[in-house]
Formats: structure tokens, sequence, C-alpha cells
């Protein structure tokens, strides 16, 4: 057999498996898995080496103006350079829609964006005005040419839709096939507590943290599940941060609903304590759901050893901590008017890596499903996040031993901090292939701007959960009320 490319002499590893073995690659997909494979025009030498499929991030801000029009510092260049050296062959940035503004236009708007990748890329949608035509007409539009997934928010004042925008949202993508992924934050209880700090004149970086208490969003993943279990609608829960929150998932999931979770490195690396540095610094660690604390860090690896999580994902969200980010609104604003997120899409998969691997807490294959293939099947990337024939040539050769200190001088994003600076991080992603071409190589960049393709994604492939059918939506038991398109077609 004909082979573009051989990986040889590696430990390739799956969600399932770990085997000394070559990889034969041909016009970017893998064609073969075997304990020894000859030929090839190009071998690379993956001796003392993993071969691990390549990083899906799933979630990242990217070229996205936030709810306030602040931009990101990272565009589909930058973003997916910064991803390649992370370990990642592909990413799915959100595409946010703000309210008054058509899907349709969303769309083109970051088709036009997009056009600089250098890694494969799909969207998740984000929905802030479900109108009767983006539910409709719209919606149906964006799932039929590959967008199966969009994110709603419970809080923010423009962005959050209330419980029944919710479920009318929930069932527009059950019906379509589509995953619906949620912010789940009580916006009452976030506000409330922003105005009993501002009356105290309590408005520095750290009390920011204070602001958005662990109950809030404890109370809204209880709420958000309920909603979609009503409806029989799988949900993904991103960016979980607290202990109460990721056990409230892990319950919920031995009711067969078909309920997906994330949480982020920052949850497991940094503390509330973070934003309490000099001056302005915190502003740095400001993002939400906030920091918590060293016992979360803990209960968090736990639900992460045990598949309460199906991805560890970045929350990529760059604002620069100067007047085009962090600080659009002055010097030293009060924290609910400095830009919420912080960066890490080129450190998930190394600090997850080190910490998690290197330290015992996760094995390889939980690494790889974390990392790669959980989002590849909860997201509809069929081609990717596997080794095997058939699949994308989607590859990351890992290092497993090699350390590295993390600096920002190190980076490619277009930030101007890091939040890890100066950690130790062992594991390096060395060589990274995205459709069998090599994208980034021993610390070189070897792709070229927009090489990237857009991915179109099949629909959640949901046929391993039972779902939740509510009584009263069960048409057998409400007197054969046919409200909503609860039939168990789901799949
Ligand atoms: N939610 C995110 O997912 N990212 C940045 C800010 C936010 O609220
Ligand atoms: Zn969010
Ligand atoms: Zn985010």
């Amino acid at each position: 057999m004909e082979f573009d490319t051989v990986i040889h002499g590696g430990t390739v590893v799956t969600t399932s498996e770990k085997f000394e073995g070559d990889v034969g690659i041909r016009d970017g997909r893998i064609v073969a898995v075997a304990e020894k494979l000859a030929g090839g025009e190009r071998r690379i030498d993956a001796g003392g080496r993993l071969v691990l499929p390549g990083g899906i991030e799933g979630h990242a801000h990217i070229a996205q103006e936030s709810s306030s029009n602040v931009m990101t510092a990272d565009d589909y260049y930058s973003g997916s350079v910064s991803a390649a050296f992370g370990g990642n062959s592909s990413f799915i940035p959100f595409a946010g829609q703000h309210r008054g503004q058509s899907v349709d236009d969303v769309i083109r708007i970051y088709d036009e964006r997009s056009k600089r990748s250098v890694i494969d890329f799909s969207y998740h949608l984000i929905i802030s005005d479900p109108t009767e035509k983006v539910l409709t007409d719209e919606l149906p539009r964006a799932f039929a040419r590959g967008i199966t997934s969009f994110k709603v928010f419970m809080t923010y004042d423009l962005m959050n839709l209330g419980d029944g925008g919710m479920l009318d949202i929930l069932t527009v993508a059950r019906e379509h096939g589509a995953i619906t992924m949620v912010h789940a934050e009580n916006n009452d209880m976030v506000k409330w507590m922003n105005r009993r700090l501002a009356a105290a004149g309590l408005t520095a970086p750290k009390y920011h943290a204070v602001s958005r208490p662990e109950l809030a969003e404890e109370e809204a993943i209880n709420r958000a599940i309920q909603l979609a279990k009503l409806v029989d609608a799988p949900l993904f829960v991103v960016h979980v941060s607290t202990a109460g929150g990721a056990a409230i998932v892990q319950r919920e999931k031995l009711s067969g609903a078909r309920l997906f979770a994330e949480t982020c490195p920052q949850y497991l690396a940094l503390t509330r304590a973070d934003l309490d540095r000099e001056g302005m610094e915190g502003a740095k660690f400001i993002c939400s759901p906030p920091l918590r604390d060293h016992a979360t860090q803990d209960a968090l690896w736990h639900h992460i050893r045990r598949g309460t999580f199906e991805s560890v994902s970045s929350d990529h969200a760059p604002y620069r901590f100067d007047r085009t980010g962090k600080f659009v609104n002055g010097d030293t604003p009060p924290y609910p008017k400095i830009s919420n997120g912080m960066p890490g899409i080129a450190t998930r998969l190394p600090y997850l890596f080190s910490e998690g691997v290197v330290k015992g807490r996760i094995t390889l294959q939980q690494f790889v499903a974390l990392s790669s293939s959980n989002a590849a099947r909860v997201f509809g990337m069929t081609k990717k996040g596997a080794i095997a024939p058939g699949m994308d040539a989607d590859i990351a050769i890992w290092n497993p031993e090699a350390k590295r200190i993390v600096l920002l001088a190190d980076q490619h994003d277009n930030m101007d901090y890091t939040p890890l600076e100066g950690r130790e991080l062992t594991g390096i992603p060395e060589i990274v292939l995205n459709r069998g071409a090599v994208i980034v190589e021993h610390g070189a960049l070897k792709a070229r701007e927009g090489q990237g393709r857009f991915v179109a994604r099949a629909r959640a492939d949901m046929t391993a959960w039972p779902g939740y059918i509510a009584k009263e939506l069960d048409s057998t038991q409400n007197f054969g009320a046919d409200i909503a398109p609860i039939d168990g077609s789901i799949h």
C-alpha cells in the first residue's frame, strides 16, 4: 500500500487502547494502523513518543465581539496557530448572535472571519434572540449546513433567554438533532450580589469572584437540566466551575438524560486568591463563572476521573490587559465593567497532560477522550477524534517527558499575558497534523494561513443514551395531548 506519510515506532493511544504501532496516511486520511508499515514518502519517527488524536478544542472565543461589543484579541489566524501549538488539529469557536441580528448574517460574518484558520473548524452558534424566524427558518438552515450545536445563556441581561425561551430553543434543537450548550448562572442572584457589593463600595477585581456565588451556578445547572429533561433534549453544560454543579451533572446522568458537561483548566489551576493580586492585576483572572478554591479543584479532578465531564476545554476568551481588552471602560473600572475571560487555548492540553496524566490523576486513554474523542462524538465530527482507518489524519505526537515553563514570550496568540506564567509543565505536543499535513513541528509553524477547512458536523449521536421522557409529555400518559415532538426518535 502506498502512503504519503508513515508515523512509525510510537505508542498509539485511543480511548480504550494503547499499543506500539505505525500509522499510514494517504490523501489526508488514516488508511492503515499496524504493527509495522513500510514505505511512505515521508516517515516520521515517533520512537519514545505518544501518537494521539489531534486535540479538538470545543470551547473558544475567536474573532468574536462580546455582548458589550469588545472584540477578542485573537482572530482565526492567531487563535488557530495558538491552538495548533497546543496540540489541537481542529476547534469549534462560537459564532455569536447579538439581539436583532439574523442568524444567516452571523454565519456569513464568521465564514468571512474563519477564512484565515490554519486548522479545521466549525462553529457553535450563540443564540440571544430566538425570534420566530430564527426558530423556524434560520436555525433549521444552520443545522442543514452542519452547524449542529449552539450555546444559550441563563445570565447577562443582553443574553439571558429566560426559562420559556430556553424551552423553545431546546425543543427546536431536539427536532433537528442539535445539542444545546448552556452557560448556567442564575442572573438575578448575580445582579442582587452586584447591587449589594456596589452599595458597599466593593468594586475591586476580587469582588467579581464574590459576585457570582457557587449557588448561582448550582441552581442554574439544575434548572437547565430539568428544562432539557422536560423536552428530552440533549444538553451540554459548559465551563462547570463548582463541586455542587458537577455533582448535579453526575447525579442527573443516571436519569438517562442526554447530558454532557465540561470543565476548564482555569478552575483546576487557579483560585479566587488570584483575583486578589496587586492593583488591577486581578483583572487578568476575571472570567465567568469565576475562579473558586482548592477544595473545588480537588472535587473537579475527582469528577474528571469519574467521567462526569466529557471534555476539558479552554474557554479561551482573550482580552488583553489594556484599553482594547480588559480596560475598554477605563484604567480602574469597577469589576462589572472589566472584560470577562482569559486565554488558554495553547495550554489546555499541556496542562491537562501534565497535571492529569503525569501526576497520575487520569489515564492516557482518559486524556484522549477528554481532549478529543468525546468532543468529536458529542459535536458530530464523525471523521475526527480517533486513530483508525478512514478517519482524518488529525494527530498529535507528544513527547511525554519534555518539560517547559509557560512563558508569555513563547505564546503564539495575540495576548499580553498568560494566566499560567511561570508554571512548569511536563509533556509537549512536538508534531501536530491536520488532515495529514504537518502544521506544527518542533516549535515551528508549518501551516499556511487559510488551510483549515470548515467541518460540516453531523447530528449529535445520541444512540448510547436512553433519554428521559417526562410523564406529562408522554402521549400514553397525558391523555394524548400532542404538544411537543417527543416521540423517542432522536438518534
Ligand atoms: N462565558 C464564556 O463561555 N466565556 C466567556 C465569558 C462567558 O460568560
Ligand atoms: Zn459562558
Ligand atoms: Zn466561553
